[in-house]
């Protein structure tokens, strides 16, 4: 996997025009766009010489522009190419973006706004814009126009990196009645130049994008449906009555049909559907939004029965700020003054009697979508999911001051649970820290004592050390025998840890299991949670390939996800892969990973009868078969758990956790065959 910062060399920390002397780029045409097809210009190999250094230079460092060529970066090919049509979606001249996976490992997005303009680009003349885009580091949608213009693309690289990373991409663009079209082959060398093909129908206008990514430079070209899925549910929501179409057109598709997400109701239909799954502590959704000259937000809000105090979801320019930032933090602050004013003013709490409430009391079972959108957003922290602009801050301050006010002055009913249901919180938080002190005197949490079960390394230093979270006793003492010592530690779970998604923490904190497995990781827990205080870089789930393995191993997700959040943010969550199969070849027993493993050895021999055995519990592999199958870091293969769209898991965790068993049952039904992500 390419890392971003690997081998970073001076001259390419920035994103450089398509040029490699530094000079300003002196571009001349690809090829005459006059509708000929010739190049005549004697100027032209050596400019399109100079384009495809600057294209050169994606396929070189692929890392700095998408951020890995694993399946993250894969993904983002998709999203750099559909933000565009957001764009367009955005200025008002676009209401609908298809995206299909095309049955021979494609992706086509089609979307219906002006068309990518055909004539001679002002700076880059006589290059055509729509060459410009496909082919200049740097140039999306963002030239001319006037006032503030906000773009979605989180490193706005644009669809030329797409073109440099593809090992083919077509372009289609129906525009003034024409339909024109130009092609290009191996990460961005031009095929045909931009041509007019036939007529536009009916005055019809869009762009379609079809791209294949390069099997030479990603470790798997193979798109997830799931994931595409949950990021344009994510940008429908925040793109209000923007129409989202994908359909798996792939022949082991389980269907062909259009999923269709399109909500007139915002971000406000966002947080009625993250709530859906829990029980909504009244019918109304708040919304309000306010504008400035360059940024504007919109907010939408509800409460819920739960105990959640990390509801509050944010986005800057469409993208998740998972790490929070400015806008966050004006809201918060605003809301916790907002809520104890109209409290205190109405008498509910007495002055000079009753404490303030605390922002985690009020946030408690709220749900919050902030979505703002800025000319130029600064995105900082360890991910860089982490709005930095000051501005933003007291622009939400004041809008939350002023309209929330006013929202529970015309909704008294709801102002009241509101507080009633905070007040119910500060309580709790009280006996929480009691519990807390508690079992803190019994030295239960401060990491002073590990507890006995936990099996530690010998190493130190976090950065080498793993945590291998085992699911019963047996399988327990064959992964301390299978470790390396000095850096693997093992921890045995036995039987079900508490469902967290139905708890406050003052009972959590009672159980046995939540008690162990917050000593070990070292780092406290809940709103004290520290994740520089790990004490291993990697968290690894080590549970059976059956139903009781992959139920204990939702109930530690959604625990890790609740109560220790950063870790799953930032990566430290793993999840081991014991083989699904073995057989016998000769007197030799072989694993296989999975059905694709299976499917593959019985291809390769033919003559082998057929695989009996599908391997159920981790206690049917003695120590030696865990260590080299799961175990040892040379031949294992762990799944990283990641949540890029939080709102979206918040939703799934709520759906396998939560009361309403119908959604449950519904979402184990649909999910069932993918398996490859969070794997639950
Ligand atoms: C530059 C300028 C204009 C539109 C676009 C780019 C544009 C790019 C993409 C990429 C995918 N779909 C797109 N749709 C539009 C403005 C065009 C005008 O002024 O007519």
């Amino acid at each position: 996997m390419a890392d971003a910062n690997d081998e970073l060399s001076e001259s390419d920390t920035k994103l450089a025009p398509a040029t490699s002397d530094g000079g300003d780029a002196d571009l001349a045409p690809l090829e005459s766009a006059d509708g000929t097809g010739a190049h005549v210009d004697a100027d032209y190999d050596a400019s399109a010489i100079t384009v495809l250094e600057g294209l050169e230079a994606v396929r070189k460092r692929p890392g700095m522009y998408i951020g890995s060529t694993g399946p993250s970066g894969l993904h983002h090919l998709v999203y750099e190419v559909v933000d565009n049509s957001v764009d367009e979606a955005m200025a008002g001249h676009c209401t609908r973006i298809d995206v299909s996976l095309l049955a021979d490992g494609g992706c086509e997005v089609v979307d219906n706004g002006r068309g990518i303009p055909v004539g001679e680009h002002p700076q880059y003349a006589p290059l055509t814009a729509a060459e410009v885009v496909l082919t200049v580091l740097h140039a999306g949608g963002k030239f001319g126009g006037d006032g503030y213009k906000v773009s979605g693309g989180l490193h706005g690289v644009g669809v030329s990196v797409v073109n440099a990373l593809s090992s083919k991409v077509e372009v289609d663009i129906d525009r003034e009645g024409k339909r024109y079209f130009m092609d290009f082959a191996d990460g961005g060398e031009p095929k045909t130049a931009l041509d007019v093909v036939g007529d536009a129908p009916d005055d019809h206008t869009g762009t379609t994008v079809r791209f294949w990514p390069d099997s030479t430079i990603f470790d798997e070209t193979r798109f997830r449906a799931q994931t595409l899925l949950e990021r344009f549910q994510m940008m429908a929501f925040l793109n209000r009555s923007l129409e989202i179409r994908f359909r798996d057109l792939r022949p082991e598709a389980a269907s062909a049909d259009w999923t269709s997400y399109k909500y007139d109701g915002g971000i406000s239909d966002f947080v009625r559907h993250i709530n859906h799954t829990k029980e909504a502590l009244f019918d109304t959704v708040g919304y309000f939004d306010a504008a400035e000259k360059d940024q504007e937000v919109e907010l939408a809000f509800q409460w819920n029965t739960g105990f959640n105090n990390d509801g509050i979801h944010s986005f800057a320019n469409g993208i998740t700020t998972i790490e929070g930032g400015m806008h966050e933090e004006g809201f918060r602050k605003s809301l916790t003054n907002v809520v104890n004013k109209y409290a205190f003013e109405r008498g509910i709490l007495k002055d000079g009697k009753d404490d303030r409430l605390q922002g985690e009391d009020i946030r408690e079972g709220l749900t919050a979508i902030i979505s703002v959108r800025l000319a130029d957003p600064q995105f900082e922290g360890q991910t860089k999911g982490k709005l930095g602009n000051v501005s933003i801050r007291s622009l939400v301050e004041r809008a939350t001051n002023e309209k929330l006010a006013e929202w529970l002055e015309e909704n008294p009913n709801e102002a009241k649970v509101i507080v009633g249901k905070a007040v119910a919180a500060s309580r709790a938080r009280l006996a929480a820290r009691q519990a807390r002190d508690q079992a803190r005197r019994k030295s239960a949490l401060d990491g002073a004592g590990m507890p006995d079960k936990l099996k530690d390394c010998s190493s130190r230093n976090p950065d080498e050390c793993e945590l291998f979270i085992v699911e019963g006793d047996s399988a327990g003492g064959s992964a301390v025998q299978a470790r390396d010592p000095r850096t693997m530690a093992i921890l045995p779970i036995r039987g079900k840890i508490l469902n967290v998604e139905r708890a406050r923490l003052d009972r959590m904190l009672k159980n046995n299991e939540v008690q162990t497995l917050t000593q070990a990781i070292g780092a406290g827990i809940g709103e004290e949670f520290d994740v520089e205080k790990i004490r291993y870089d990697k968290v690894i789930l080590l549970c059976d390939a059956d139903v009781d393995g992959s139920h204990i191993r939702t109930l530690l997700l959604t625990f890790f996800f609740r109560q220790m959040k950063e870790l799953v943010e930032f990566g430290h969550v793993y999840i081991a892969q014991p083989p699904l199969y073995s057989t016998l070849v000769g007197k030799e027993k072989i694993y296989l990973k999975d059905e694709a493993a299976k499917d593959a050895f019985l291809a390769a021999n033919p003559n082998h009868k057929e695989i009996f055995a599908r391997l159920k519990g981790l206690g049917e592999m003695d120590w030696e078969e865990l260590a080299t199958t799961t175990m040892d870091r040379d031949q294992r293969t762990l799944l990283q758990v990641s949540v890029e769209t939080a709102a979206i898991a918040d939703e799934v965790f709520s759906t396998l956790m939560g009361e309403d068993v119908e959604s449950r049952k519904h979402f184990i039904q649909t999910n069932a065959k993918d398996v490859r992500f969070l794997d639950i």
